[in-house]
């Protein structure tokens, strides 16, 4: 029988899990001397990497003494705590990562809180020790405080704890001693986190996650929980909707190192994966064929924030990108239901424009930079929050908002959320910042971190999770400033930009080429206005330096995808190519635009 512990390393976004399970792979030499090795090599598709955070939880495995280690490596970001929900089934015993100097954060909360609840063993590290002014004693005793308001057990407020430092590849009962390995935390594993339960009974194996191969297609990834599973055993998958549906194994996998191996039978306790099962959905359990128990099923988020997709039909389109047609894009967005599972699309009555629901601007916005590196041409609508009507009362969701930030600014950012109905329920020194903690409604969190970071000269850290749903809190105030848009097209001048500089700030630079009703920049009043920024001195050779002899403009302001997505208005779309983000209003004549305000005003 193999000696097999099962695992799942959570965190806060950032707190290190990714570097840690990186480093345990180190320690258990799965590398072959001459391997090439890359700093986490787990977050492994280009985005994760550039980035620097998990999207989606990954499946590793190591070996150690005399047992096996399945690990599970979690996204630590909100928009991707329902994955983190499920996988969780797949384990014993929780590794739960907490930065020495941040401490717990409301994700720390909200993992922990569904690892305590489904009775996981947690070993706690208190990571990043190595950090200045960090305060591993205050974080490890907020650890405990936080187990118990989540009404840990006596046996889980017993927690064993390390110190130590992801990075420099160690871990110790004492941070003022560092060690020079993470052998203490695998020992601990092995002596804390207790070996799989395993019940009597034929197979039940519950599908928790999946895999994508163009080759065979959708891979169901779970544990076995009880009997054996075998290649090429008929088995009954055991649906949803209480229906039953006979069907072969053709292969069976164990995770090992970094990959899969095949393997002929799996038993219980491990976690596998399963080619071959048609049709199945995260939740559904795969069983004996002739004794046919279905696992309690796992819930799925709700998506909480939905998007207008639709094809790019400004005066650029096609362009920049291959995919450009309503077909691409339809097939593209239900191509990618099979396998991001919080996303849900909706057509519309229109052929061209769908509605995408996820979890939060992040999760939609990974899709929308996949897609655009895929090479895809697209326009989206301003995100929406999702209202719900509960009991009669119109609801909306509610988020806990954490801003740590210098003293001298926390006044300005406690007015910001303030005027987005936030409401400041805590507030605390925490090191030589200010701790402010809020709860908002998710509708004012739109925008709110552009204006944090500029109030703030970029110093707030800024957290949300989603909390609850409670009654609607009435209007928000929106972007305070209206769009600074380009009356006509052609390439735009620094001469023009120079005169307007007074007008408000700009988004474009000098020669770049641009459409009539195209946003260039914000207005510095709150009403849109139209400006003539291609007349003057068309000079070519500008764009490199900004300036020429007599002008010097202030430079563009960029933004990223996400920051665009959350700076345009209901009447703006924002167009995305593989090579460019623009900003432009939904009607591009000035006439038309004027008409359909009053329309809907
Ligand atoms: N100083 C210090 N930095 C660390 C330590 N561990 C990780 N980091 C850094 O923290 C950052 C985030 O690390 P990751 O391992 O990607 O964090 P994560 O928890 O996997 O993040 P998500 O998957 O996005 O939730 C990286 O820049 C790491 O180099 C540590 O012990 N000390
Ligand atoms: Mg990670």
């Amino acid at each position: 029988m193999l000696n097999i512990r099962n695992i799942a390393i959570i965190a806060h976004v950032d707190h290190g899990k990714t570097t840690l399970v990186d480093k345990i792979i180190h320690a258990s030499q799965i590398f072959r001397e001459n391997q090439q090795h890359q700093d986490l090599i787990l977050d492994s598709n280009d985005l994760e990497r550039e980035r620097g955070i998990t999207i989606v939880s990954k499946n590793v495995s190591v070996r150690y003494k005399d047992a096996k280690i399945n690990i599970i490596d979690t996204p630590g970001h909100a928009d991707f705590g329902g994955e983190v929900e499920r996988v969780l089934k797949m384990a014993d015993g929780v590794i739960l990562l907490v930065d020495a100097f941040e401490g717990p954060m409301p994700q720390t909360r909200f993992v922990l809180g569904k690892a305590l609840a489904l009775g996981l063993t947690p070993i706690v590290i208190v990571n990043k020790v190595d950090k200045e002014n960090c305060r591993p004693d205050e974080v490890h005793e907020a650890v405990f405080d936080l187990m118990f308001n989540l009404d840990a057990t006596e046996e889980q407020l017993n927690f064993f704890t390390l110190y130590g430092s992801a990075k420099q590849n160690w871990m110790g009962p004492d941070w003022k001693n560092p060690t020079d390995n993470i052998f203490p935390l695998l020992d601990a594993v092995l002596e804390h986190i207790p070996a799989p339960k395993i019940d009597e009974g034929t197979l039940q194996m519950q599908i928790t996650s999946l895999d994508y191969s163009s080759f065979v297609g959708r891979i169901a990834i779970g544990r076995v929980k009880r009997g054996t599973i075998t290649e090429n055993q008929q088995i009954a998958l055991c649906k949803a909707d209480g229906s039953i549906k006979k069907m072969r194994v053709k292969e069976l996998q164990v995770f090992e190192g970094l990959g899969r191996v095949k393997v002929s039978e799996v038993m219980a306790g491990d976690i596998c994966a399963v080619m071959g099962i048609e049709d199945f959905e995260i939740g559904d359990t795969i069983a004996n064929a002739d004794n046919p128990e279905p696992l309690a099923r796992i819930s799925i988020d709700e998506p909480t924030m939905n998007m207008l997709f639709t094809i790019n039909n400004s005066p650029f389109f096609g362009k920049e990108g291959k995919f450009v047609t309503s077909r691409h894009l339809r097939d593209r967005l239900f191509k990618e239901t099979e396998k991001n599972l919080a996303m849900k699309v909706e057509s519309t009555d229109s052929e061209d424009k769908f509605l995408v629901y996820g979890r939060g601007i992040l999760h939609l916005s990974i899709l929308i930079e996949t897609m655009r590196r895929e090479g895809y041409e697209l326009q989206v609508g301003q995100p929406q929050v999702i209202f719900k009507e509960i009991d009669g009362v119109k609801c909306e969701p509610i988020e806990l908002l954490v801003v740590d930030v210098p003293q001298e600014t926390a006044g300005k950012v406690i007015e910001l959320a303030t005027q987005r109905k936030g409401e400041l329920t805590i507030m605390e020194p925490k090191g030589d910042l200010q701790h402010l903690e809020f709860r908002i409604p998710a509708r004012g969190l739109i925008g709110l971190r552009n204006n944090v970071l500029t109030a703030t000269q970029g110093e707030a850290i800024m957290n949300h999770r989603f909390s609850e749903y409670e009654p609607f809190k009435g209007s928000i105030p929106g972007r305070i400033n209206g769009s600074l848009i380009a009356m006509e097209g052609g390439p735009c001048t620094a001469y023009a930009i120079d005169k307007l500089q007074d007008r408000g700030m700009f988004f474009v630079d000098p020669g770049d080429d641009l459409y009539a009703g195209q946003v260039v920049g914000e207005h510095s009043r709150d009403n849109d206005i139209v400006v003539n920024i291609q007349k003057g001195k068309k000079l070519t050779n500008m764009r490199a330096s900004g300036t020429d002899d007599n002008v010097r403009i202030i430079p563009a302001k960029k933004f990223s995808l996400e920051e665009s997505m959350e700076y345009i208005q209901k009447d703006e779309y924002l167009e995305i190519t593989p090579k460019s983000i623009r900003m432009r209003k939904i009607y591009l004549d000035e006439n038309e635009r004027g008409r359909m305000a009053k329309k809907d005003s």
